[in-house]
C-alpha cells in the first residue's frame, strides 16, 4: 500500500497505538518541521548534535561531516560510541535501541550532564526512520560494531565486524525519496553555515565539512574545518566583520548562575542596527524569549547606573529608553537549559523564567567589570546612547506621520499604487518595480484583479547606513509602509510588526536582470530585513525572475533564464537563430513580461526565506556596509551577480 493510502486508513486513535518509527514516517513534519529542503538539512543537524552532546559531556572534541557523491551524508565523531551492550529491558543491542526507538534518544544515563539538542530533540532514530538507508558503525572497547537499515527497519542484528584502535560513532544515511519528495540535494552553503556556527557556539570543537560532489582546480574535495578557540568572542567579530567597531574589543563572559550556564559577547559599531542573536542548547531562539529579556534588562540596567552616576545625562531633557542602549549594539546570548520549555509561533521562544534572572546577573557583572576597567570606552557608549535617544525622539515624529497615513483608507494610499480589485489580502499580489517605465509597462502587462503595482523611484535608501528617522522620512519607504498596510508596534520595547492588515499576502520584488538591479533587489531586501523581518519570515517577500533573453527564429521563440537554456534553445533552432539579450524590464512590452514573469501559470518567482539570522544578518552588512573588497568577493563568487535567497 501506498504511503498516502496508509495516511487515509488510519484513524487519529490507531495513530497512537503506531510503532513510533512508523508515526514518524506518517507525520515528518511533527518531528523535523517540514520535508523540504529545511527537512533534508534538519536530518544532519539532527545527527551533529548527538556528537556535540558528546563534546559538552566532555568526551568528544572532532566531528567530520561529509556530503556523498550519492546525497548521502556520513557524519563521523571521536566520542564514546553508541553502547552495544544487550539493553536489559528491550532484549537487544543498546545501538538498536538507539537507533529504532523514538524518544529513546539514547539518554539512559540521567546522571550525566546532558541537555537536550536538536530543534525538537527527536534524536537519531527520527533520521533513521526518514532515511531509505542506514549505516551505523561503532568503534567501542577495540571492537568495530554495525548495524543497517531501511526505512529504519535493521537488516540484521547489531554485529562486531572487527578491531579498532578508534572510538566513536560513524552514520551514514541517504534520506528516503518518498518522504523528501521536494528536494534530496543537500546545500553545501546551509550547512557551512551551520557548522560553523556551532564551533563558535561550543568552542574547542573542531567540525569539518567535505564536499564529495564537487572539486577544486586541485581536483580535491571542497573541504572546510570550522574551529573556535574563543567562541562567541570570535562570533562576534565574524558577524561585525564588516562595520566598524567603536570600543577596543568584544566584551565577553562565560560562567554559571543558578545552576545555568550562560555566554555572552557583545561589541558596539558605528552603525545604527540593533542585532541581537540567542541560542539555547545551541538552537537559534528566534523570538527570543526569557534569555534576552534578561540581556536587555541586564545591559539597560548596567549602563543606566553608569550614565546617572557619570553626569552625563544632566542636560538630557528626556528619559532614555531600552531601544536606546542597543543601537549599533551586536551581542550573543546562548544558554545551556536542561529542560527548555519552547513557545511561540515557531517554538522558538524560550520560557523558562528563572533563565531571565541568571542571564541579567551575568550581564550586570560583566558589563560593570568592564566599564570600571574602560572608562574610554564607557564614556563612547554613553555618548552613543545619548545620541540614539535625540535620534529616537525624532524617529517617533516620522513614525507617527506614517502610521497617521496608513491608518487611513484608499485616500490615504500612495498616489503612485496601482491597486488591484480584489479585497482579499489572501489572493492579492503587490510587485515592486525599479522606475517608472517599467511600472508603467507592469501596470499594462499585469491582471488588475489581483494584481497590483508600486514603481519605485530609482536607488531606494540603504538602510544600513542610514539613522532611524531617515529611514521613516523616506519617500519610497513610507510608500512601501502604508501600501501593504504594515504598521510598527508603538510600544518602546516593542517594533513589532503588525501584519493584521498587510493588504497583499505576495510582496514581489521585481528589478532588472542586471548588476544594477540586483543592487537595487538588494537594498530593498535589506529593508524588509531590518523594518519587517516578520514579513520575510511568514513568506511573504518573493523577487521576480525576468528573462534574460529571446531566441527567435521565423515565427518561433522561446525565453530563457540562463546561458544554457539559451545555448539549448539556440541548438534546437540550428542556424540563423537570433538571440536578443534583456537589459532591463523597459526593454519587454507589457505582454511579454506579463507572460514571462507575471502570470502565476509560466512564472518562477523565487520566495525569500532565512537559514540562518547570524549569517544573513553579515551579509546584508557586508552588501551594504563601507567596505568593498569582501562585497566584491562575495558577489564574485555568487557568480553572475549577487542574489540574497538564503
Ligand atoms: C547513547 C548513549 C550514549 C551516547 C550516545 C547514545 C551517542 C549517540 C551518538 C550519535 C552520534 N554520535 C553519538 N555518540 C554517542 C552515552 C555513552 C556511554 O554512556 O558510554
Amino acid at each position: 500500500m501506498s504511503e498516502e493510502g496508509k495516511k487515509d486508513q488510519y484513524s487519529a486513535d490507531s495513530i497512537q497505538a503506531l510503532e513510533g518509527m512508523e508515526h514518524v514516517r506518517m507525520r515528518p513534519s511533527m518531528y523535523i518541521g517540514d520535508v523540504g529542503v529545511r527537512g533534508l538539512h534538519h536530518l544532519v543537524y539532527e545527527v551533529v548534535d548527538n556528537s556535540i552532546d558528546e563534546a559538552l559531556a566532555g568526551h568528544c572534541d572532532t566531528i567530520e561531516v561529509t556530503i556523498n557523491e550519492d546525497n548521502s551524508v556520513t557524519t563521523r565523531d571521536n566520542g564514546r560510541g553508541i553502547p552495544v551492550e544487550i539493553h536489559k529491558k528491550e532484549g537487544v543491542s543498546a545501538l538498536e535501541v538507539v537507533m529504532t526507538k523514538i524518544g529513546a534518544g539514547g539518554k539512559f544515563d540521567k546522571d550525566s550532564y546532558k541537555v537536550s539538542g536538536g530543534l525538537h530533540g527527536v534524536g537519531v532514530s527520527c533520521v533513521n526512520a526518514l532515511s531509505a538507508h542506514l549505516h551505523a558503525y561503532v568503534h567501542r572497547e577495540g571492537k568495530v560494531w554495525e548495524q543497517e537499515y531501511e526505512k529504519g527497519k535493521p537488516l540484521y542484528p547489531v554485529k562486531s565486524t572487527g578491531d579498532t584502535d578508534f572510538r566513536g560513532t560513524e552514520v551514514t544515511f541517504r534520506p528516503d525519496p518518498t518522504i523528501f519528495q521536494q528536494t534530496l540535494e543537500y546545500n553545501y552553503d546551509t550547512l557551512a553555515s551551520r557548522m560553523r556556527e556551532l564551533a563558535y557556539l561550543n568552542k574547542g570543537i573542531k567540525i569539518t565539512l567535505t564536499d564529495k560532489r564537487h572539486q577544486d582546480e586541485k581536483g580535491e574535495n571542497v573541504s572546510e574545518v570550522f574551529h573556535s578557540e574563543e567562541g562567541l568572542k570570535e562570533f562576534i567579530r565574524f558577524l561585525d566583520a564588516s562595520r566598524t567597531p567603536i570600543i577596543g574589543d568584544v566584551i565577553s563572559m562565560e560562567g554559571e548562575k543558578n545552576d545555568i550556564p550562560v555566554e555572552v559577547a557583545m561589541i558596539y559599531n558605528d552603525s545604527y542596527a540593533e542585532n541581537l542573536h540567542s541560542y539555547v542548547n545551541n538552537i537559534n531562539t528566534h523570538e527570543g524569549g526569557t534569555h534576552l529579556s534578561g540581556f536587555r534588562r541586564g545591559l539597560t540596567s548596567t549602563l543606566k547606573k553608569y550614565a546617572d552616576a557619570s553626569g552625563m545625562l544632566d542636560k538630557l531633557k528626556f528619559e532614555i529608553a531600552g531601544d536606546d542602549f542597543r543601537e549599533g549594539l551586536t551581542a550573543i546570548v546562548s544558554v545551556k537549559v536542561q529542560e527548555p520549555q519552547f513557545e511561540g509561533q515557531t517554538k522558538t521562544k524560550l520560557g523558562n523564567r528563572e533563565v531571565t534572572s541568571a542571564v541579567s546577573q551575568a550581564v550586570s557583572e560583566m558589563l560593570e567589570n568592564y566599564l570600571e576597567e574602560n572608562p574610554n570606552d564607557a564614556k563612547i557608549i554613553v555618548e552613543k546612547v545619548i545620541l540614539a535617544a535625540q535620534a529616537r525622539h525624532a524617529a517617533k515624529k516620522a513614525r507617527e506621520m506614517v502610521q497617521r497615513k496608513s491608518v487611513m483608507s484608499i485616500g490615504g494610499l500612495p498616489g503612485k499604487l496601482s491597486d488591484c480589485s480584489e479585497q482579499d489580502p489572501a489572493l492579492c499580489e503587490v510587485f515592486l518595480v525599479e522606475g517608472d517605465s517599467a511600472g508603467g509597462t507592469a501596470k499594462q502587462g499585469r491582471d488588475r484583479n489581483f494584481q497590483a503595482i508600486l514603481p519605485l523611484r530609482g536607488k531606494i535608501l540603504n538602510v544600513e547606513k542610514a539613522m532611524h528617522h531617515k529611514v521613516f522620512e523616506n519617500e519610497e519607504i513610507k510608500n512601501i509602509f502604508t501600501a501593504l498596510g504594515v504598521t510598527i508596534g508603538t510600544e518602546e520595547d516593542s517594533k513589532a510588526l503588525n501584519l493584521s492588515k498587510l493588504r497583499y499576502h505576495k510582496v514581489v520584488i521585481m528589478c532588472d536582470a542586471d548588476v544594477d538591479g540586483s543592487h537595487i533587489s538588494t537594498l530593498i531586501l535589506t529593508f524588509f530585513f531590518r523594518y519587517m523581518k516578520e514579513l520575510i519570515e511568514a513568506g511573504h517577500i518573493y523577487i521576480a525572475a525576468p528573462p534574460l533573453y529571446l531566441v527567435k527564429k521565423g515565427a518561433k521563440k522561446q525565453y530563457a533564464w540562463n546561458d544554457d537554456q539559451r545555448d539549448a534553445i539556440v541548438k534546437e533552432y540550428g542556424d540563423n537563430a537570433k538571440i536578443q539579450r534583456y537589459k532591463g524590464l523597459g526593454e519587454m512590452n507589457a505582454e511579454q513580461l506579463w507572460d514571462t514573469t507575471m502570470n502565476p501559470e509560466y512564472r518562477t518567482m523565487r520566495q525569500v526565506t532565512i537559514d540562518s539570522l547570524a549569517e544573513a544578518d553579515r551579509i546584508f552588512s557586508m552588501l551594504m556596509g563601507d567596505e568593498v573588497p569582501p562585497r566584491r568577493e562575495f558577489i564574485e563568487k555568487n557568480a553572475v551577480y549577487a542574489n540574497i535567497d538564503a
